[in-house]
């Protein structure tokens, strides 16, 4: 470090290189990433409370404020208004802050948790962190969880179940409902990660799409992630945990003696106000038919990517329940699509299982971005 400052504007321009050297959402050529432009108004809410610290939120009443009334819509949202849970840095937090609660409710020596084989990674440092047994289960044909299978791996030390609301690589809806019945006739706390489609499926439903059940409306569902950060469009980072019963919050509450708060439950101690301001705002700006529109157009341009890929000569994994496209072929390796796609300026990201090539169709990804990268695909 320098003993003498620069002046700002040098800042600026030294940052100005450093940022020239990232790839943005805006020029349509990201392709893999559940993240998006925050939207303006998102942007301006964050940046007006920069300084609040819900951390210690005596300090901040009307962040407080913000974040009950935010709790309270996205749990509307979901199927429950009387929820509880807070605004926090994203899908990974919220997973952790609920197997914490589930291995918390329960005093076991050896608590296992049953996650699906396409449950984001997150799970595994929640059980790294928490000393949990990670059971995988199997999928069934079309790529969610196979409730056959969840019922094998429960054991007197299963302490929670997951389900996925839109799977980070396929976007598939694991079948909740179902799961949810088991959770209630065996006792298990039930988690609903919808970090990606907690803001997609209740607005597709009110559109007409025909998707399944999968919030609290489910009797059995304890909690739920739900990410203003992917498609809600909030600044990074902003993430959301809704609980059913406040007795889940108290499972993972410490004491905080010198706060303006007695107990503190979320992982992260000095917690951002900026991120529930966004939130609130963008639900407030949007509303209903907003994001309605958002969740409607990133179908649409899924729908015709797909049949681009197709027409291409390409397969898909298997048909889009949400706003992603996998694909693969028989004739290319899947490394190899990766290879040609990024020497023409693709961004792409890989699914793991099956292998394949998976396109996030993000809000940032207009019409004409996929037009150029369907005649793309057609030359590789
Ligand atoms: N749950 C699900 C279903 C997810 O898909 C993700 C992340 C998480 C939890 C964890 O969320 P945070 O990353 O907010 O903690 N899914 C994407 C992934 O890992 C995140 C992502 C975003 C990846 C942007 C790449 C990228 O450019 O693939």
């Amino acid at each position: 470090m320098e003993d003498k400052g620069i002046s700002k504007e040098q800042v600026y321009q030294m940052l100005r290189e450093y940022k020239e050297k990232d790839l943005t959402h805006r020029s349509g050529r990201i392709l893999g990433s559940m993240c998006t432009c925050p939207h303006p108004v998102g942007v301006r809410a964050y940046s007006m409370f920069l300084e609040s610290n819900l951390g210690d939120p005596g300090l901040f009443p009307g962040t407080k404020a913000l974040e009950d009334e935010v709790i309270t819509i996205l749990g509307g949202l979901l199927g429950k208004k009387d929820v509880h849970g807070h605004i926090i840095t994203g899908g990974t937090e919220a997973n952790l802050m609920a197997m914490r609660a589930a291995r918390n409710m329960r005093n076991l020596d050896n608590p296992e948790i049953i996650v699906p084989k396409s449950a984001h990674f997150s799970f595994k440092k929640a059980s790294d962190m928490l000393c949990l047994d990670l059971k995988m289960a199997d999928l069934d044909e079309d790529y969610r969880m196979d409730t056959s299978s969840v019922e094998e791996l429960i054991s007197d030390n299963t302490v929670a179940i997951v389900g996925v609301a839109g799977t980070t690589e396929l976007g598939k809806i694991d079948p909740i409902a179902d799961l949810s019945k088991i959770c209630m006739d065996n006792d298990i706390y039930f988690h609903v990660d919808a970090a990606f489609g907690g803001y997609t499926i209740p607005f597709l439903k009110e559109a007409g799409y025909d998707l399944p059940e999968f919030d609290f409306s489910l009797p059995g569902v304890s909690s739920m992630t739900i990410d203003p950060h992917k498609m809600g469009l909030a600044p990074i980072p902003t993430g959301g945990i809704l609980f059913r019963k406040h007795e889940y919050l108290e499972a993972i509450a410490v004491e905080t003696p010198y706060l303006t708060e007695d107990l503190q439950s979320t992982v992260v101690g000095t917690r951002t106000g900026a991120a529930t301001a966004a939130t609130w705002a963008l639900l407030k700006h949007l509303g209903r038919e907003g994001y309605r529109e958002v969740a409607t157009h990133c179908m649409e341009i899924t729908h015709k990517l797909a049949e681009g890929v197709k027409e291409a000569g390409f397969e898909l994994v298997t048909e889009p329940e949400l706003n992603i496209v996998p694909f693969h072929s028989s004739e290319i390796p899947v490394k190899e699509i990766a290879r040609r796609l990024e020497a023409k300026g693709w961004a792409v990201s890989l699914a793991s299982y099956p292998r394949a090539i998976r396109v996030i169709v993000m809000p940032h990804l207009k019409e004409e971005h996929v037009d150029a990268f369907i005649r793309d695909l057609k030359e590789i």
